[in-house]
Order: structure tokens, then C-alpha cells, then sequence
């Protein structure tokens, strides 16, 4: 841990950067490990490429796309064991990836034709909270837990470097650090909370926040897939070892908008979008592949097959949802049935059926 100096083991040139204290812990990341975190990084930019379109096609009501962000995301969840638990903003679709989320389940609930994504205990990984900052006490919680259970498993809370004003974040810190949960704090820092620039909200680095709390901190370029593999890798093995959270700052950059109902060229300064265009992080993958020897025709193919291919099947997916019976929608709020809850349901059910067909065909299409 280091300050606020940022930890880099790739430079947007594809050179490597001595790092004596991060590099051991990448040793393993060999020729064809490189490769496959190359294919991800491409994948998932191509399924946030498909979401976006699927959403301006009419498919999808809202997409928050991940554009920029794909090293932290990648370079992050592909560290994480089986039985670790990760908690989730709307923006970590490429963590969801590498947690063996079914891609049309990324998308239904965008598609409103679902309340939920997915189960989450089948790939260790909550459903997305919209709740700005929520998730990192959800990830607390199950932190301690896991303690109790005599598991070294940890929870991963991914969060954005506007959640960290929120009151939940800096309670979940409280609470972690006061019971040595293992829990790792991972803030993507993309610059921006919808329209407000980090530096409105924090005068100094975000990672600064944590040690006030008792809980060591690290800096990292988060466009860097080895960086980011190399710090989750260290906060996992302290969380595990019994050594509780930590803070990772990801300092990294949202190249497109909040979400697509969001027009960034009201606030964003393009010469700002141009320097982090030059950090890109799977350009610089791309290049020390290039550098290695790595990247020959059959690679490159192989790789853009894998992302059509992954694209295709998303899009296939989001075009055979179809929506619920309307009264579904009460059916899985309690385990046991309430009058209340039953009072909404024939509420409901009486509002639908003042449409002419009856089963509110109508009140579903005005609401996608
Ligand atoms: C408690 C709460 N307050 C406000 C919002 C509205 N809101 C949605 S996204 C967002 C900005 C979040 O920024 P950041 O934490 O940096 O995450 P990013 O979207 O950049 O990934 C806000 C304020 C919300 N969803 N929840
Ligand atoms: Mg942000």
C-alpha cells in the first residue's frame, strides 16, 4: 500500500512498469492467461456496444454502459473465487460476465420484463443495486457472516467514486473496519457522478477517505488489467487472512454517458475524453500483445468470433423476452402471503381490468 501514488504495471504504450511490490502478485498472468483476459476485455465491449444499440433500437428502456471501465471490471472479478460474493451498482455488466451471468438475464430487467436479473447464489454475485452506495453494507453484512460461517470467502463491494459521499458507504466502512470483515471496497473513480466531476465532491483522492476509517487504501490505474489484478489480488489475501477491508480506488474513466438517457456533451470537456481515449485499456493490452508476439491473425479472429458470437447471443436473448402476466409482479415480494400485499394485488387486477382486453396488455405496452 502506497499513498496516493498510483500503482501501474502496463502503460498505455504496452510497456510494462517495474513495480517490485505488484508484480509477484500477476507472476502466474502467462502468455495464454493474457490472451483470455484480452479476449474478456474485447467480449464485454462488444456486449455494452450491443446493449447501447439494443437500447437505441427501441429493445431496451435504459442501458448504463461500461465504456472505459472494462480493465477495472475485468482485471477485478477475474481474481475472485467461486464461493466470493459480489455486490454490485448497475454499471459492473462486465463483472457480471466474468461471474457466468447468463446474458440475457443482463439484460431483462432493462427490457422491463423482469424484477430481477438473476439468482444470485448461482453465480456469486447480488443483483445490481440502484441504490447508490447500499451495496457495500449488503457486502458488509454478508462479510460477517462469512466470519461466522468459518469461511475465508470474501464480499466485493463495486461502487462509484460518487457513492463514496453517500452515508451507507462511509457506515459500511465503519462497520467493516470495526469487525475486521473481509470485504473489499473496490471504487471504479470513472470521474464522474452522471454530470458532477469527482473533483466537485473530493479535494483529495478518494482513496484518502478510507484510512480515516482504519482501513488501508491503494491507488490503481484502473485501465490497467495487471494493476487491477495485482491490488484486488493483495486486498483479497488480506480479507482472507483475517486481516479485514480494504480500499481500492480505480482510477479509470466513463468514455460514454451516464446511462443512455444521458447526453454528456452538455458537460464533458472533449479534450479531457481525447486524454483518457490515449489511456484506453484494451488498446494497451492489444499493444503488449503486439510487443510479445502474441497477436497474430488467429488470435485476432478467434477474439472478434468470441465477441460477434457473445453479442449475437445477447441480442437473441433480449428479443425473445416476453413480458410477464402483469399480476406476477406480487408474486414473489413475501414467503408467506399478506392482506396488504393482497389488498395492491386486486387493486391492481381491478386497474387492469378497465382496459378493454382485460389482462392489461395496454398498460404493459405504455409502460415499456
Ligand atoms: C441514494 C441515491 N441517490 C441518488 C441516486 C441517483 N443517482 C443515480 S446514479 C448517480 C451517480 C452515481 O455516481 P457514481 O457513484 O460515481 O457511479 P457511476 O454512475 O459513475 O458508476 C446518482 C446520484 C440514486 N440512484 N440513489
Ligand atoms: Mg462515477
Amino acid at each position: 500500500m502506497r499513498g496516493d501514488q498510483l500503482v501501474q504495471l502496463l502503460a498505455p504504450d504496452g510497456t510494462r512498469t517495474p513495480d517490485p511490490e505488484y508484480e509477484p502478485w500477476v507472476e502466474d498472468v502467462d502468455a495464454d492467461r493474457l490472451v483470455a483476459l484480452y479476449e474478456d476485455l474485447v467480449v464485454v465491449r462488444r456486449l455494452d456496444v450491443e446493449a447501447t444499440a439494443l437500447q437505441r433500437q427501441g429493445q431496451l428502456g435504459l442501458w448504463p454502459p461500461l465504456l472505459g471501465q472494462e480493465a477495472a471490471q475485468v482485471g477485478s472479478a477475474r481474481v475472485l473465487r467461486r464461493d466470493d460474493f459480489v455486490f454490485s451498482s448497475y454499471r459492473e455488466n462486465a463483472v457480471a460476465y466474468c461471474r457466468g451471468v447468463d446474458l440475457t438475464d443482463m439484460v431483462k430487467v432493462w427490457r422491463g420484463t423482469a424484477n430481477s436479473g438473476w439468482d444470485p447464489f448461482a453465480v456469486g454475485m447480488a443483483t445490481p443495486q440502484i441504490i447508490i452506495g447500499a451495496q457495500t453494507l449488503h457486502a458488509t453484512g454478508w462479510a460477517i457472516g462469512a466470519v461466522k460461517d468459518g469461511t475465508d470467502a470474501v464480499a466485493v463491494a463495486y461502487f462509484g467514486d460518487g457513492a463514496t459521499s453517500q452515508g451507507d458507504v462511509n457506515e459500511a466502512m465503519v462497520f467493516s473496519a470495526s469487525f475486521r470483515a473481509p470485504v473489499v471496497f473496490f471504487c471504479q473513480n470513472n470521474q464522474w457522478a452522471i454530470s458532477e466531476p469527482v473533483g466537485l465532491q473530493a479535494v483529495r483522492p478518494l482513496a484518502d477517505r478510507a484510512p480515516g476509517f482504519g482501513i488501508p487504501s491503494v491507488r490503481v490505474d484502473g485501465n490497467d488489467v495487471l494493476a487491477v489484478m495485482a491490488v484486488t489480488r493483495q486486498a483479497l489475501d488480506r480479507a482472507r487472512r483475517g486481516e479485514g477491508p480494504t480500499f481500492v480506488e480505480a482510477v479509470t474513466y466513463r468514455m460514454g454517458p451516464h446511462t443512455t438517457s444521458d447526453d454528456p456533451t452538455r458537460y464533458v470537456d472533449p479534450a479531457d475524453r481525447e486524454v483518457w481515449a490515449a489511456r484506453d485499456p484494451l488498446l494497451r493490452v492489444e499493444r503488449l500483445l503486439e510487443r510479445e508476439g502474441l497477436l497474430d491473425d488467429q488470435v485476432t479472429t478467434a477474439v472478434k468470433q468470441a465477441a460477434d458470437s457473445a453479442a449475437r447471443r445477447m441480442r437473441a436473448g433480449c428479443l425473445g423476452l416476453t413480458a410477464p402476466e402483469p399480476l406476477s409482479l406480487f408474486d414473489h415480494v413475501y414467503a408467506t402471503p399478506s392482506s396488504w400485499l393482497e389488498r395492491q394485488r386486486s387493486q391492481y387486477a381491478a386497474y387492469l381490468a378497465m382496459y378493454e382486453d382485460g389482462d392489461g396488455t395496454a398498460a404493459q405496452d405504455g409502460a415499456r
